[in-house]
């Protein structure tokens, strides 16, 4: 029997027809036929006959939107971490089980036509892929809005192991071609860059300012339609791609200059060229600071534009039509830019163009890492940006002779610690200051981070402006994280409690009077292994190692930090090794550690972990007296594509970062969902999580955040504890032999000197002992099946809370006060 579609947009659509046109594409779009395609083909034709119905919807939202001249929300966003979009498009048009079904008539397997398709990494971690799962649910819940970020040629690097380090290689997502992208060349933009000020005055006798800029960079615009799920609405994420402008190249050109205006193209296609690979650590470089700034203005530029549109220039309405969500600081320029195009360019006074700024504007902070938190040199901002370092002084000036002045009179402490400018040694623009004084709320990512945030962060602006720091807790799309990566859960939870959950995932608590059911129990955990199945194979195929399904999957998935600790789930590992080869007989449930996550090439620590890991891998696996119990696996290139692989089949989620460290975690989420057991922190979403699911379905263990503090006042010593407790003397001295790296002593050495000589700034020895016995809990939990298996259920029907909708529906209430508009 065939497949039907569930969804209004793409009722009716039969296997047969969409047969018909993949077919067509095949042969009229791709120029290829049915008996020589490659796989890559097929893609292509099968992306073409799905951007049908794309691009259908995209007009209809596209219109119903401005026919309504609504309300939008604009997320700038130097990170969209989207991954692949075949599957997700197929999935939200209702279209997955009828493109399979044609495919298996055409011969193809759809698993391995989506393989295909490169990830779309225009992210590092966290914070990219918050901004992907947001304009996802924007989308599904029908809200007018539009991504803005930058095109990059080069995403995320890919990652390989040589002996077990980590090698960085170029991302080349589309080098030939991305059928999910359409360039835009009516709507460039033209983009000013470095130059002097000049100070005029006008016919009144008014200062005037005049930007002369030396460069002028152009933005090309690339849309990526985001189809919502049931696909009605279809929004834009608009990515700008930098060239050299025609105007300046063409005078450079006419000038003799081909070798100069060569160099003006590759200077000006830099821009855009690749993400920066650092997480959560600033550099501080002009190429990034000219990243930011380039394509703040262009969206601003695009968003005037199109409010000019209809409103020419009364711009009473701009702050009631536009709204700007800055996702972090990194796009903070937005906001002496938009000053500079209210007053210089379309001369408007300045308080009122202060007001419309305030109103446009919130920030949301995702990070309290002191070494995250962007600062500018007023130097480069200088050189790079004379006219906004002019008006970031101006709205200082004001904010501290008036509203500083007038809350606490005559406090220059507080003067200084609210400036936008950090005086000393060098003068620096804190662009954190500037997100919150240019903005109208400023949201933290999950209840304690939120609270840190105004207790530790930003105290005197929460003093001054009370209303305005505020907490969303983040979420994740039950779309992508639940029905695309794990279509067997899906299926139960579909016949368990019936198919609205993808929209309302509260839904899936009913699941909860089935927990103690054997039958369903069965089945649901019978889904795991079959998931675990799965996943055997794709380590078989990436590293060559043979791991047991009924092993229990141990996962940690994030970027290598050592806020996130991986190196304390290594201690614990390496100590658990220890004991199986002190007693052959030690109790334990057979573990597989599993690991994925990207170092920043310049974070040499980080990097030394990765091959710690590998090589402690490399030992373990091989050792025949432990029997099999421990395997610990290191994932290459871990990516969304991999992500969604690894999650339906994990067992254990390990969230352990430092508390106060984690602003909130979304992969904790993701793993929870799909029936993981939290071994965590009581650190940022994990609070929430565990309040969600119940203390008996998560294990918590370690310092609370007011402990982490007490504790580090009192003066921490790691050697105490490197004393005081054997087993980690034991696993710490390890580091220093050639265990294991035969021959070369020392090479792991770099590990223990941070945990010591170090200062051990994220309390791994002091937590150790906590964890350890977190993880005997695990093993203990994990033996009594039917307990398992209740916890497992439970955390799949409790974590309707961490829906990215509800994240987005608290944007929409508190910050954004946006309207839905259902596409016509
Ligand atoms: C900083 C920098 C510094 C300059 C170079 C490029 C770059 C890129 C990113 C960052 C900051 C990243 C901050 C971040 O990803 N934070 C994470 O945000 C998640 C979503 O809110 C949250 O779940 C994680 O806990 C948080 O670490």
């Amino acid at each position: 029997k065939s497949n039907t579609t569930p969804f209004a947009v793409t009722a009716n659509v039969t296997a047969e027809q969409f047969k018909d046109s993949i077919v067509k594409h095949l042969n009229a779009t791709h120029g290829t036929d049915v008996n020589k395609a490659s796989n890559r083909s097929w893609w292509n034709a099968t992306a073409s006959a799905l951007n049908e119905y794309v691009y259908n919807g995209l007009s209809n939202t596209q219109r119903t939107y401005f026919e309504n001249d609504t309300r939008a929300v604009h997320y700038f966003s130097l990170e969209f971490l989207m991954g692949r979009l075949t599957g997700n498009n197929l999935h939200n048009l209702g279209l997955f089980n009828v493109a399979k079904e044609a495919l298996n008539d055409l011969g193809i397997d759809i698993e391995t036509l989506v393989d295909e398709e490169e990830d779309m990494a225009l992210g590092n971690g966290g914070l990219g892929r918050l901004a992907a799962c947001f304009i996802d649910s924007l989308a599904t819940m029908h809200l007018p809005a539009v991504g803005y970020g930058i095109h990059y040629e080069h995403g995320l690097f890919r990652q390989e192991f040589q002996q077990g380090r980590q090698i960085e290689r170029p991302d080349s997502w589309r080098e030939y071609g991305n059928p999910f992208e359409i360039c835009r060349p009516e709507s460039v933009q033209e983009i000013p860059l470095y130059g002097y000020v000049e100070t005029k005055f006008d016919e009144n006798g008014h200062i005037v300012k005049q930007w002369h800029p030396n460069r002028v960079i152009k933005g090309v615009p690339w849309d990526v339609p985001v189809v919502g799920y049931e696909g009605t609405n279809v929004n834009v994420l608009r990515l700008w791609e930098s060239r050299a402008s025609d105007f300046f190249n063409w005078d450079v050109f006419n000038a003799g200059g081909y070798h100069d205006s060569h160099r003006e193209n590759v200077e000006a296609e830099t821009i855009s060229k690749v993400l920066y690979p650092n997480d959560e650590t600033d550099a501080g470089k002009e190429l990034r600071l000219i990243q930011q700034y380039f394509f703040s203005a262009c969206s601003l530029k695009d968003i005037i534009r199109r409010y000019r549109r209809v409103h020419n220039d009364d711009w009473s309405k701009f702050s009631a039509q536009v709204a700007v969500q800055l996702n972090d600081t990194h796009p903070a320029v937005a906001i002496p830019e938009l000053m500079r195009l209210l007053v210089d360019e379309y001369n408007i006074d300045w308080d009122t163009s202060w007001t419309i700024c305030r109103e446009t504007f919130s920030y949301t902070n995702h990070t309290l890492l002191p070494e995250a938190l962007e600062k500018w040199s007023v130097r480069l901002f200088e050189k790079v940006l004379p006219r906004h370092l002019e008006i970031i002084y101006e709205i200082n000036r004001r904010f501290l002779e008036e509203e500083v002045e007038a809350k606490w009179p005559g406090d220059d402490e507080i003067k200084a610690k609210l400036s936008i400018i950090e005086e000393g040694h060098e003068r620096m623009v804190r662009m954190g200051n500037l997100s919150v004084i240019g903005s109208n709320k400023v949201n933290g990512v999950a209840e304690v981070h939120s609270a840190l945030v105004k207790s530790d962060l930003f105290p005197e602006f929460d003093a001054l402006w009370p209303e305005k720091l505020t907490n969303v807790t983040n979420g994740v799309t039950p779309r992508r994280w639940i029905k695309a990566c794990n279509p067997k859960l899906s299926a139960l939870i579909d016949e368990t409690v019936g198919t609205e959950w993808p929209t309302n995932l509260e839904l899936l608590r009913d699941l909860d009077k089935k927990a103690d059911d054997a039958k369903f129990q069965k089945t649901f955990m019978d889904i795991k292994h079959e998931n675990k199945v799965e996943l055997t194979k794709v380590i078989k195929d990436l590293t060559d190692i043979d791991v047991d399904p009924s092993a229990i999957f141990d996962i940690q998935i994030k970027r290598l930090h050592e806020y996130k600790r991986q190196h304390l789930n290594l201690l614990h590992i390496m100590a658990l090794y220890r004991r199986l080869l002190q007693n052959p007989d030690y109790d334990m449930h057979p573990r597989v550690f599993i690991f994925g996550a990207k170092a920043a090439p310049g974070y040499a620590l980080a990097k030394d972990i990765i091959y710690a890991i590998n090589k402690v891998a490399d030992k373990v696996n091989n050792d025949e007296r432990i029997k099999g119990k421990l395997k610990v696996v290191f994932l290459p290139n871990y990516r969304v594509s991999l992500a969604e692989k690894m999650i339906p089949a994990a067992d254990v989620s390990e969230q352990i970062s430092t508390a106060g460290k984690e602003a909130s975690g979304t992969g904790n989420m993701k793993l929870a969902m799909n029936g993981a057991i939290t071994i965590g922190t009581l650190d940022g979403a994990n609070i929430e999580i565990a309040e969600e699911v119940g203390e008996d379905n998560v294990v918590i263990f370690g310092l609370t955040v007011d402990e982490v503090k007490a504790v580090k006042k009192a003066g921490y010593s790691p050697w105490d504890y490197y004393y005081g407790n054997q087993e980690i003397k034991a696993v710490l001295d390890w580091f220093e032999t050639d265990y294991f790296t035969p021959g070369k002593p020392g090479e792991l050495a770099s590990i223990k000197h941070s945990l010591l000589d170090g200062g051990d700034p994220y309390l791994c020895l002091a937590d150790f002992e906590s964890y350890a016995k977190a993880q005997e809990q695990v093993d203990a939990k994990y033996k009594d099946s039917k307990g398992w298996a209740r916890s497992a259920i439970l955390n799949t029907a409790y974590m309707g809370k961490f829906n990215s909708d509800r994240s987005i529906q608290d944007y929409v209430d508190r910050i954004w006060k946006l309207k839905a508009y259902k596409a016509q």
